[in-house]
């Protein structure tokens, strides 16, 4: 195996974390290339399970993992996090994690605003659903050049310019959502206490990464979200605000393209998203309660209960284009079981065409429905299968026709949350 890069195929949740997890075995190191701590990877290893949001998922394994410059860094939940899981009994000392030295900050000004802002969107459309963990507002600040960057942390002087100029951009926004000022005396002491737990483990990452790909170091990226969360390709406003695909692998770790190596997506057998946008394929019946229920649908880190629906090609089939998907990891079929027939969205009915792609316009998004193909479902329980042929005939077709659909092989086929009961297809 050469590098991989792992990245979510769907709207997020798509069980990445499992599958990041048994790749970092064959892994030398693993690296987190955007997003923040608004992700959430469940790892389950011997039946132990360790919920991560923004380490990347090598720590667990002790291999080295770097938090790349394309990662919004909550320096306080970073500490809570490292203190969490070494609880679990893993040590995470800096010969382990690598913080990029010029990824930016999330200060508690962003979940501040972040929450403010969807607490006071009252307008119809006007909510995101974010999580609150203040992910926009800190992208926005590094886009806008006025950014508190995690090498910063290490001179005061630095901090006190870079306070007063947030202060000159939030105050007003504070203002008009009620919120007070910012304290820059005390946002200076919060820094100034938090600045030595994190800056053993600052580098320059891209240093690290050139020196693992010159030693032939196998380097696995490991995505956040999904490709229609992408602030650039997803169902925007209702995004999140990094891109996610794997191009972003690159730039948000600091390699070339040419290093990012074998672009895994990571598919569910069906839809899920959380919070507000369109949702083609989205249940309101039996079948979405089922699919909630079997598949335990609720956000690892925010707890907040997925929308599902039925297996969405059209949406996947663009996604292998725009991420340059080489083979999926197919997760969760078994989740599926006991449904007596099954739906696979192949078009999108808008007016009076059918298009084999997801329109741009929010608008066109929102009106498209889903035109279905129907396949048999199956009554044998596909959990725990440990090799394709243990499958019955239905669900051997069902993975076949999606690899039709979707113009990509499926690679590997997770049938259960456990490491082990993962089948190598190729
Ligand atoms: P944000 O907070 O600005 O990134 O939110 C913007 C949109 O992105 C969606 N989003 C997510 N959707 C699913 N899973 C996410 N991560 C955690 C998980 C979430 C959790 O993997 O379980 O614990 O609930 C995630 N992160 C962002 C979000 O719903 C908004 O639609
Ligand atoms: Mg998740």
């Amino acid at each position: 195996m050469a590098n991989v890069a792992v990245v979510g195929a769907q709207w997020g949740d798509e069980g990445k974390g499992k599958i990041v997890d048994w790749l970092s075995n064959r892994a030398d190191m693993v690296v987190r290339f955007q997003g923040g701590h608004n992700a959430g990877h469940t790892l389950v290893v011997d039946g132990k399970v360790y919920k991560l949001a923004l380490l990347p998922s090598g720590v667990v394994q002790g291999k080295p993992s770097i938090i790349g410059n394309g990662v919004v860094v909550d320096p306080w939940h970073l500490v809570a996090e490292i203190e969490k899981i070494e609880a679990q009994g893993v040590a995470i000392t800096p010969d382990v994690l690598t913080i990029a030295d010029n990824a930016c900050l999330i200060l508690p000004v962003h979940p501040a605003l972040d929450v403010a802002r969807e607490a006071a969107a009252s307008a119809p459309g006007a909510r995101i659903g974010t999580t609150g963990r203040g992910i926009g507002p800190a992208y926005e600040d590094k886009v806008g050049r006025r950014a508190i960057r995690v090498c910063d942390l290490a001179d005061a002087d630095d901090l006190r310019v870079k306070i007063d100029r947030l202060r000159s951009h939030h105050d007003p926004l504070r203002a008009g959502l009620g919120l007070e000022p910012i304290d820059p005396a005390a946002l200076l002491a919060q820094l100034l206490e938090i600045a030595p737990k994190i800056l053993p483990y600052v580098k320059p990452a891209w240093k690290v990464l050139d020196e693992a790909q010159k030693t032939g170091k196998r380097v696995l990226f490991e995505g956040a979200q999904g490709a229609f969360l992408d602030v650039d390709h997803g169902t925007y406003p209702y995004v999140t605000s990094s891109n996610t695909v794997a191009g972003q692998a690159a730039a948000g770790s600091g390699v070339g393209p040419k290093g990012v190596g074998y672009i895994l997506g990571i598919v569910k057998a069906y839809t899920t998203r959380v919070g507000e946008g369109p949702f083609a394929c989205e249940l309101h019946d039996a079948v979405g309660e089922h699919l909630a229920t079997v598949g335990r649908e609720v956000g690892v880190n925010t707890g907040r209960a997925r929308r599902c629906g039925w297996f969405d090609a059209v949406l996947v089939r663009q996604s292998v284009a725009i991420n340059g998907i080489d083979g999926i990891a197919l997760t969760k079929l078994d989740v599926l079981d006991g449904l007596t027939t099954l739906k696979i969205c192949v078009g999108y009915r808008v007016g009076n065409r059918v298009l084999d792609y997801l329109p741009s316009s929010l608008k066109a998004q929102a009106a498209a429905e889903p035109v279905f193909e129907e396949l048999e479902g199956w009554s044998e329980s596909t959990a725990s299968a440990r090799s394709f042929k243990d499958l019955n005939a239905n669900a051997i077709k069902y993975v076949r026709r999606i690899e039709e659909l979707i113009g990509a092989p499926v690679a590997l086929l997770s049938t259960s949350p456990e490491r082990d009961d993962t089948i190598l297809m190729r």
